[in-house]
Order: structure tokens, then C-alpha cells, then sequence
């Protein structure tokens, strides 16, 4: 029966954590030999001023400017290759299941069981991440077929807001009845759109694939269901985070493997701008529903940098947070680095056990776009 007014929850996540750490220390080596080699090559273009000499990485920047300390990969070797500078991966035959599908697979399934369904009682399968490995078929009608879902699925791609932007979606078509119960995967393989060889971002990313299971309340089981209260999405424009990659490359006849090519962004502008526009869209969203930043017990906020986070959480509560995050704003960001649309569903995923029935919390992203999504959770 369909009905507008369903109460909605989140009842399951899970997390596929990729099986290789690079720490700062190996990341830097890498980088300073890549760059060692190439001054070495255009050591006379250099001397006669043609060339800049590329200058080495730190440990200790990367870890002052960001708050990452290390990341989780799906291949290292080709990343700490200084020849090579990206991931080594072998191609699949389309009779394979895609590694985007099959990390994806791996989350949802830990997702399901935590919720206590089966991939039969999925009727929605939203595939939400910063990219696809593939323009079509859809990533999610594979995994919904991969997992032996029903229903419909179909991919979102709000860069470091896609997963809230598709929470956002699973919300209202259940609420509305249109669906009973939906899986959205967030897989991320930031690791084969980063550019490793640039000192300013090189540090920046890490893979992982995030899932939640989000359905009727009167159809939850699970033991730790968290009613989605409210969403709210904002966008506007910027190129302050871009990468120029896609099928127009070919006809533009632009160099395949551009600097544009990769993720680019101006970090300090981003900083600047995104900062206040997320602690503003938290601040109203949570007026709308006579709610002050005071009464959340936790904010799952997007990983992108320790410095960002910081500044939200003094601007929302006047709380000055610690380099290791805080009880009221944890912090995932040092062991996974930034994994763009998964991050604040890693927080969520790993900090939410100790929350109390009526607890109210915050998940929310912001990013490239720029985008930015909040969703207002209580805990049952
Ligand atoms: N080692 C040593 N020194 C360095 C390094 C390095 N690796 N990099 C830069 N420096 C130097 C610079 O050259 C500069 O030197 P100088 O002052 O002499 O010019 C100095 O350090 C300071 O540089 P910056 O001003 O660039 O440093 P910041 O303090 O601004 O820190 C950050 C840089 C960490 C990038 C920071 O600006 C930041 O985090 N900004 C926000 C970024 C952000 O949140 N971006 C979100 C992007 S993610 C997203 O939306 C999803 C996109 C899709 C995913 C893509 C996956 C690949």
C-alpha cells in the first residue's frame, strides 16, 4: 500500500575495505623518486629555465595540511611505481564481474546481513560514486543482478555527495511507497582517477566501497535502525574541483592522458568556500525542524580534510576539535584518507554504536560541484 507519509530507516551498512595500506612515508619515497627521475631527464631544460624542477613531497606537510596518515588501496604496486605513478589492474572480459561491482557486492552483502534482509527484499539498487568504471550497462543493474536483487537499480554521480544525494533518493521513494527497500553502494577507486604525480593532491584519496541498507520502518528487524528524519541538498557551481575525463575526449582530439584528465582542484579556494556553505546548510537544515546544532549527539561529517572539519564543528557548536577528531565529530580521515562520497558513511559505519535510543545525529558531505547533502537521523 502506498502511503506518503512511511517512517524510513537506515537499518544496515557495511564496508569493503580495500586490502593495501600506503603510509605518508611510503607515498612520499615514491613521489621523490618519480620526481628525482624526471629532473634527472629534463635536467638540461631545467638548467636553461624551459622546465621547473619538480620539488619533493613531506611526510610532515601532508599530515599538517590534511590529517591523513595513511590510505587504503585496491593496487599498490603501480601507485608506488615512480615509472609508472597509478594503479596496476587487469582488464575483466565482460563475462567477469567488474572490480567496481565486486567491491560493491562485498559492502552490500555485509550491509544486508547487518540489516537481516535478503538481496530478494531489495526493490532498488542505487550505485552512487565520485566516478564509474564504465559508461553502460549501469554499475548498479550489474550489482543488483550480481547480488540477485529485484526491482530496479541505476548510478548517481554527485561527486563527494553522491551517497547523501542518494540517500536523498532511497528516502523519498520509500516514504512515497514507491519502493520497500533499497540498497545504495558507494564504490570509490579514487585511486585510478587520482593523480599521484602532482605534490599538491597526490595525498589526498583513498579507495573503499561503503553500503547501506535504508527501508520501510514497519518492515525493519535490525537491532540498530536510525529513522532519516529529513534531507536537504543544495548545489552550485564551481571549477575549483574538476576533471575534464570523458567520452568527448576522443572527438575533441585532447591528449588522453592530460593533466585535465585526472581530479584537479584549487584546494585552498575549496577550503575557503566549501567550509562555510556546509556549516550554514547544516545550521538551516537543522532550524527547519527546530533543531539547533547544540542538540546533536554526533556529526558524521565528510572527510576531506582534518582542517575543514575543524572549522565546521567551531562554527556549529564552538567546540575546538582535536587533531584525532572528537566524540561529537569523529574522524576516519587519517587511516582512510579522503574516499570522496564513502567518507562520512565510514564514520557513520564505524561510529554510531554507542549512540542512545533518541539520539539525534548528522551525516553529511560537500564537495566538488559544489554539492552539498545533509540528513538528519534519530536513533530508534
Ligand atoms: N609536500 C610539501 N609541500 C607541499 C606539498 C607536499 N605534498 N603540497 C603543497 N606543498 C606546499 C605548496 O607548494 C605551498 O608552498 P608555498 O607556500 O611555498 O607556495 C604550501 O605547501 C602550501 O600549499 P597549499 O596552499 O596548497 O596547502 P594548503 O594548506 O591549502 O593544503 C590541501 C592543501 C590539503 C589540499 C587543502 O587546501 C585542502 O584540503 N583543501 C580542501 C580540499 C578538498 O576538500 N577537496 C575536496 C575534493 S574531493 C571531492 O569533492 C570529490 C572529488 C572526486 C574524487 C576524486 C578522486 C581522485
Amino acid at each position: 500500500m502506498n502511503s506518503a507519509s512511511n517512517h524510513v530507516v537506515i537499518s544496515g551498512t557495511g564496508i569493503h575495505q580495500p586490502p593495501h595500506v600506503i603510509s605518508n612515508a611510503e607515498l612520499v619515497l615514491a613521489f621523490n623518486a618519480y620526481a628525482d627521475l624526471q629532473n634527472a631527464e629534463h635536467a638540461e631544460a631545467i638548467a636553461a629555465g624551459e622546465r621547473s624542477a619538480i620539488v619533493h613531497s613531506s611526510v610532515e606537510f601532508i599530515e599538517k595540511a590534511s590529517g591523513i596518515k595513511q590510505r587504503y588501496v585496491l593496487e599498490k604496486s603501480g601507485v608506488l611505481d615512480p615509472t609508472r605513478m597509478y594503479p596496476r589492474f587487469t582488464e575483466r572480459s565482460d563475462e567477469q564481474i567488474s572490480l567496481m561491482a565486486e567491491i560493491a557486492v562485498d559492502a552490500a552483502r555485509q550491509a544486508l546481513a547487518a540489516a537481516g534482509k535478503q538481496a530478494s527484499d531489495i526493490d532498488m539498487v542505487l550505485c552512487a560514486s565520485a566516478n564509474m568504471q564504465r559508461a553502460y550497462p549501469a554499475m548498479a543493474v550489474e550489482i543488483q543482478s550480481a547480488l540477485g536483487a529485484g526491482g530496479y537499480g541505476f548510478d548517481m554521480n554527485v561527486a563527494c555527495s553522491s551517497a547523501t544525494f542518494a540517500i536523498d533518493q532511497a528516502y523519498s521513494a520509500v516514504r512515497s511507497g514507491a519502493s520497500k527497500c533499497v540498497l545504495i553502494v558507494n564504490p570509490e577507486i579514487t585511486s585510478a582517477h587520482l593523480e599521484w604525480r602532482d605534490r599538491d593532491c597526490h595525498f589526498i584519496f583513498g579507495d573503499v566501497c561503503t553500503a547501506l541498507i535504508i527501508e520501510r520502518a514497519d518492515t525493519a528487524t535490525s537491532a540498530d535502525q536510525w529513522e532519516i528524519l529529513s534531507t536537504k541538498l543544495a548545489t552550485q557551481f564551481s571549477n575549483n574541483i574538476r576533471n575534464n575525463f570523458g567520452f568527448m575526449n576522443r572527438a575533441e582530439d585532447s591528449d588522453p592522458l592530460g593533466r585535465d584528465k585526472t581530479f584537479r582542484q584549487e584546494g585552498r579556494k575549496v577550503f575557503k568556500e566549501v567550509v562555510p556553505i556546509a556549516a550554514a546548510h547544516i545550521e538551516s537544515h537543522l532550524a527547519a525542524l527546530d533543531q539547533k546544532p547544540a542538540d546533536v549527539r554526533r556529526f558524521w561529517l565528510h572527510q576531506a580534510n582534518l582542517g575543514m572539519n575543524q572549522f565546521i564543528i567551531r562554527k556549529l557548536i564552538g567546540e575546538t576539535m582535536g587533531a584525532s577528531g572528537s566524540d561529537v565529530a569523529p574522524l576516519i580521515l587519517d587511516t582512510y584518507a579522503n574516499t570522496a562520497s564513502a567518507g562520512s558513511i565510514i564514520a557513520f559505519h564505524e561510529h554510531r554504536a554507542d549512540l542512545l535510543a533518541g539520539d539525534l545525529g548528522v551525516i553529511c558531505s560537500f564537495g566538488a560541484g559544489y554539492s552539498v547533502g545533509s540528513i538528519i537521523v534519530k536513533k530508534r
